[in-house]
């Protein structure tokens, strides 16, 4: 059982807690090592369809562990596999949701672009504060954050350490929606059982289309989006999805 997660699994959706609300969910090695344990056999259950990852109502995560960080060496940093702890985290194949509220700072604003959408409550606050502590973001906040939010909002909030509220956010496409404090988690939630309903293949396959948009040139991104599109006609899930349609009926996909 995980010390520092919550994590509760209802049909195809798992719903993951950050648990050290003393720490505002502060991300230590063991919050990395306990998520990747739990989630990577996860990952691979046919049963499994989305991820939803969340805190509680203080914070997403208020960074990575300063008191566990302050007296580290460079050697100990370059040495610890902390950041590859993370990318595991980030290399999972099915969909994960990040449910903020509250605090998404450093590596846990990180964390949240790391999943493959964000739905903030109201009152939720994003930020690369690093350069207040004399460090810089490590877990890919300079590089997801400008490609998320563009180069002047990257730079602004990098270089100030600014915190970003959830309008704010929504509107430069950082978060993908803004709802009450209170329903941040239903929604994730809802959207969640959602895409854990649709074709894995399908679903597997429109990921993989969006993060090419992120790392190919337009006429690659275009070639992937159609073999991808072309691919998915060899499923059953197809058949069965436009079967539904047209005989007006719920399709019951199977993934095959
Ligand atoms: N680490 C440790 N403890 C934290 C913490 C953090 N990040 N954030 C909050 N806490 C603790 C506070 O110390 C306090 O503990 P006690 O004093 O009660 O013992 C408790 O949580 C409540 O915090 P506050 O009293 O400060 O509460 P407030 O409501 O006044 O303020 C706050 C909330 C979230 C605005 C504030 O706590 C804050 O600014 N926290 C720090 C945010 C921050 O700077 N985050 C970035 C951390 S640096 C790496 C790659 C990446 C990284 C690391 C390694 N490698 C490549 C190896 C990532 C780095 C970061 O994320």
């Amino acid at each position: 059982m995980p010390d520092t997660l919550k994590i509760s699994r209802t049909g195809g959706v798992v719903l993951v807690r950050i648990d050290r609300p003393k720490q505002m969910n502060a991300l230590n090695f063991q919050v990395g090592s306990e998520l990747v344990s739990a989630l990577e056999p996860l990952d691979n259950d046919p049963e499994v369809g989305c991820f939803v990852l969340t805190g509680n109502e203080a914070a997403f995560a208020a960074g990575a562990d300063i008191k566990e960080m302050q007296a580290k060496t460079f050697g100990d940093m370059l040495a610890e596999d902390y950041p590859a702890i993370w990318e595991r985290f980030g290399a999972l194949r099915t969909p994960k949701i990040a449910a903020v509220n509250g605090y998404a700072l450093g590596g846990g604003c990180e964390l949240a672009m790391m999943c493959d959408f964000i739905i903030a409550g109201e009152g939720a606050q994003f930020g690369q504060p690093e350069i207040k502590l004399g460090i810089i973001p490590g877990i890919g906040g300079s590089q997801r954050l400008t490609r998320l939010v563009g180069r002047a909002k990257a730079m602004d909030m990098i270089l100030t350490g600014r915190m970003m509220g959830a309008a704010e956010a929504e509107s430069c496409g950082l978060v993908a929606r803004v709802v009450a404090d209170d329903k941040v988690v239903d929604t994730a939630l809802d959207a969640a059982g959602r895409i854990a309903a649709y074709s894995k293949p399908a679903v597997q396959l429109a990921r993989e289309a969006v993060n090419r948009a992120e790392e190919s040139a337009l006429s690659e991104g275009l070639l992937f989006e159609r073999r991808m599109f072309q691919s998915l006609f060899a499923t059953h899930d197809q058949k069965e999805g436009m079967a539904a349609f047209i005989e007006k009926r719920k399709p019951k996909f199977t993934g095959k």
